[in-house]
């Protein structure tokens, strides 16, 4: 993220064009991390609109100067929660601003503070197609010592909600043989790569979509009980769901563990659980460590929760299977009629949904029928 010119982004360089008027939607908690706080995503969300037009803030304090930010939706309840944009810190002395966002601007100015204070960074960042992106930072400098070398020495992870804080370099001693080992990431977007070094062993990663690039990595712990630990490297994605993860583990020379979707939750046995945004829902996928291998494998489903309520708007057909032979017939939906979307088989295409109809029938339907179809799903607003 490149450093901030003398002269700051203002809040009036981010216009909001769309107003919100109405009562504000109810926030849909599929993500773990908003689940976690229902209560005060809820509570947050009731008073409306109060940045970029017609999204509600909803800061959830987790400390002196720390919080995790959701950004809420009115329009249709959708909640967004970066990992990388959770530390809002309030009272900065530093910066000439009386707030942080506000309803007529797509601003959001965040605080990352440092352990143990040593130096703080603002960060400015634009609220675009409903995500965070970067504009630049402005560091302030406590103990010029840290900036220096730029290497600090980190604890993992702990599991969820992570406070993600992204780094470029680090020493941990990764393979527990009580040596410290010296870890970096660089990239090369001219070459379209990524670079992990750890000690005198490196490896080099190809960027796969169009715009992605690495923001840093962290330390995890995959599992507390063996001596190692982990490192994720995240990735910004140019698509949608954005960002990927690569996970390595290290010991003799550098492997690569896993590969997974953005945001994922380690939960220190071992296991590991991605909870991704896709289309009107939220697939939670889970990862396990398999110790012979040293590998991540994904413990397959049949089928994937997804459990959302809609509304018909045109009458299509539910089938027996997951194709549409009619033959197997089962029910016509009814306009105006409730329908609960219960399961996806989303792995291959077209994804299928098991929904259930207001009677209490169960069939299968494919994705876009759902949203073509029925009002009321989070994308579909
Ligand atoms: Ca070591
Ligand atoms: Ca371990």
């Amino acid at each position: 993220m490149p450093e901030c010119p003398a002269t700051l982004p203002r809040f009036e360089d981010y216009p909001v064009q769309e107003k919100f008027k109405g009562p504000p939607a109810k926030p849909v908690l599929s993500s773990e991390e908003a689940k976690l706080f229902r209560t005060l995503i809820n509570e947050g969300a009731k008073t409306g609109p109060d940045f970029a037009g017609h999204y509600t803030a909803v800061i959830v304090g987790c400390g002196t100067s720390c919080g995790t930010l959701f950004i809420v939706d009115a329009k249709n309840g959708r909640v967004f929660y970066q990992p990388d944009v959770d530390i809002i810190g309030y009272n900065q002395p530093e910066l000439d601003y009386d707030k942080q966002y506000g309803l007529n601007s797509r601003l959001m100015i965040a605080f990352k503070q440092y352990e143990p204070e040593e130096s703080d960074d603002i960060i400015f960042y634009e609220w675009k197609n409903d995500q965070f992106s970067p504009i630049c930072k402005k560091t302030t400098r406590k103990n010029a010592k840290v900036h220096s070398d730029n290497v600090t020495s980190v604890e993992p992870e702990q599991s969820l909600p992570p406070n993600r804080e992204f780094r470029n370099s680090a020493i941990v001693d990764l393979n527990g043989d009580s040596q410290v080992d010296n870890i970096s990431l660089s990239s090369d977007l001219q070459a379209n790569t990524f670079t992990l070094k750890i000690n005198d062993a490196s490896i080099t990663e190809k960027l796969i979509e169009q715009g992605e690039s690495p923001q840093g990595f962290y330390v995890v712990d995959l599992d507390k009980s063996d001596r190692y630990k982990e490192i994720s490297v995240s990735l910004y994605g140019g698509c949608d769901p954005c960002g990927t993860e690569y996970v390595y583990s290290f010991d003799k020379g550098i492997k690569k563990i896993a590969h997974l979707p953005p945001g994922p939750s380690y939960l220190g046995n071992g296991i590991v659980l991605s909870v991704t945004w896709m289309d009107f829902w939220t697939p939670i996928t889970k990862y396990a460590l398999d110790k012979k291998s040293g590998i991540l494998n994904e413990v397959p489903q049949s089928f994937y929760y997804v459990g959302l309520t809609s509304t018909v708007k045109t009458s299509f057909p539910l089938y027996r299977g997951q194709h549409e032979n009619t033959s197997e017939l089962v029910a016509n939906l009814k306009p105006g009629s409730k329908i609960l979307v219960l399961a996806a088989e989303y792995k291959k295409e077209p994804k299928w949904y098991l929904v259930k109809s207001e009677s209490g029938l169960l069939g299968w339907t494919k994705g876009e029928k759902l949203t073509e179809n029925t009002e009321g799903l989070p994308s579909a607003g």
